[in-house]
This record gives structure tokens, sequence and C-alpha cells, in this order.
């Protein structure tokens, strides 16, 4: 997979060499490059923003380096994956969609990413415009979730890593990647690791690991883990817990 990020801080994207994704690079698995929006100002002051038209607080992108930056990146990319190679181009932003795991697993289908980190108040609407109507991009905006944060270079790498660890080969166990919170609708189960019976220091309390996991009844457990999932699901999430009723008597699961 190919992912191209543009940024006015390329020095936030940094995590991106460290631990799976990093590793995942070095074993050629993720081809990332991380470019800085400035290269395509032509002003001394390599000005990306300016004051919005209505008026209203803050500061808004300017078009004129994101169309010779996503102008580049296409050339860039297509020299590599081919002429007719198009991405999927991500715009995060506090007023998208909600980032989801399906979305991750749909990313992790896509050969070519492309994410435009937006600064300020946004990027001027004529470049979600010209992306898709001029380059035919399919343009998704996407949000983390109900905050705000500064800019989108926090989301490219919450979304990068969710997505990349869908890449095959990218986690070592693949089973790993099917029981786990938000995989089938559901939050992840509670995990207990040795010793069965553990005092914290300073506490007059033992604690043990449910029996039901000490006994090897395999049926036993994973009932026992699917009803904590429910319970768990109910308690932090009933959200999702109706999704997934609905679903279940959808007969989808
Ligand atoms: Cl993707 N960007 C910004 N700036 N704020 C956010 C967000 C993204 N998701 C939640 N808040």
């Amino acid at each position: 997979m190919r992912i191209d990020v543009i940024t006015i801080f390329p020095d936030y994207l940094a995590p991106l060499d460290l631990s799976l994704i990093g590793k995942a690079r070095t074993r050629g698995l993720v081809d990332l490059r991380v470019h800085d929006l400035r290269a395509w100002t032509h002003d001394n002051h390599n000005s990306v923003d300016d004051a919005p038209f209505g008026g209203g607080a803050g500061m808004v992108m300017k078009p004129q380096p994101w169309a010779e930056a996503l102008a580049a990146v296409l050339d860039d990319g297509r020299a590599e994956l081919g002429a007719d190679a198009a991405p999927v181009l991500v715009i995060p932003g506090p007023s998208g969609a909600p980032f989801t795991q399906p979305q991750a697993h749909a990313l992790a289908e896509v050969p070519w990413l492309v994410f435009a980190c937006g600064r300020y108040e946004g990027i001027d609407e004529r470049v979600h415009e010209h992306a898709r109507e001029d380059l035919g991009l399919d343009t998704r905006v996407v949000s983390l979730g109900d905050y705000v944060l500064n800019g989108g270079e926090v989301a490219v790498l919450a979304i990068t890593e969710a997505v990349v660890r869908l890449l095959p080969g990218v986690v070592g166990n693949e089973a790993s990647l099917v029981e786990e919170s938000h995989e089938g609708g559901l939050l992840e189960y509670p995990v207990y690791t040795r010793p069965a019976r553990w005092t914290a220091p300073g506490s007059d309390v033992e604690r043990s690991v449910p029996d039901v996991l000490l006994g090897g009844n395999h049926a036993e457990i994973a009932r026992w883990r699917y009803a904590q999932r429910l319970a768990r699901t109910a308690e932090r999430r009933p959200d999702l817990l109706s999704a997934h009723e609905a679903s279940r008597a959808d007969g989808a699961r």
C-alpha cells in the first residue's frame, strides 16, 4: 500500500517510523511519504492560510497550494503505480463522518491513500470540489470523534495505524485481529494473564482470574466471553448494542 500525507507539520508524522507501522515500512509492506504543503507556496512567507470570506474567527487554508500539492502527489504516485492509478483522498476533520472499524477494513483494501491534513478552520471548500470533480478522486472527510483537534495530523496517525495493522503480514498473529473490540460490533471481553491469584502491592484483597478461564472448557469459555462482551457493551456503549441486536435480528451474525 502506498500512503501520501500532505501537511504543514511533517514532523508530526514521525511516530509512523516506530513500532508496527515502522516495521511494516522497512519490510516494504507500506510505502509512506510525507510532504510539506509549504513546498507548493510561492510567496516570501510561504503562506498557506488567509481570512475567511464572510468573516468569523480563525483562518482558512488557501486553495492554490493544495491544488498544486495534489497534482504533484498524483503525478508522482502515477509514475510509480501506473497512469490509471487513483488514490482515495482522506481529509480528516471534525465535520467529517465518524471513522470506524468497518471503514478501516475498507481502506485496508485500497492500494493508494492520500491524506490532506487541514489546520486552522479547514481547507477552502473548492479544494474538496476540485478533488472530486476535476481530479475524479474518491474523497472522504472523516472525523475521529465528537471533539475538536488542532489539525488532521493526529487523525492521520490514528487512521494509518488502524488501517496498516489490518494489512496481511503486519500483525504477527492474524487471529488477534478477529477477537478484538469493534469486530462484530461489540467491545472486547476482559482479559487476564498469570498469576491466577494476585494481590496488588499495599492491598489486602487477593484477586482471582474467573474460574471459567482456568477450566479449559472452550465452549464454556466462548459463552462466558460473549456474555462479557454484551455486558460491557451495554454498560459502556449502549449505542453499539442496539446496532448489534438489529444485525442479529437480521440474521447477519
Ligand atoms: Cl479528523 N480533525 C480535527 N481537526 N479535529 C477532529 C478530528 C479531526 N476528529 C475529531 N476532531
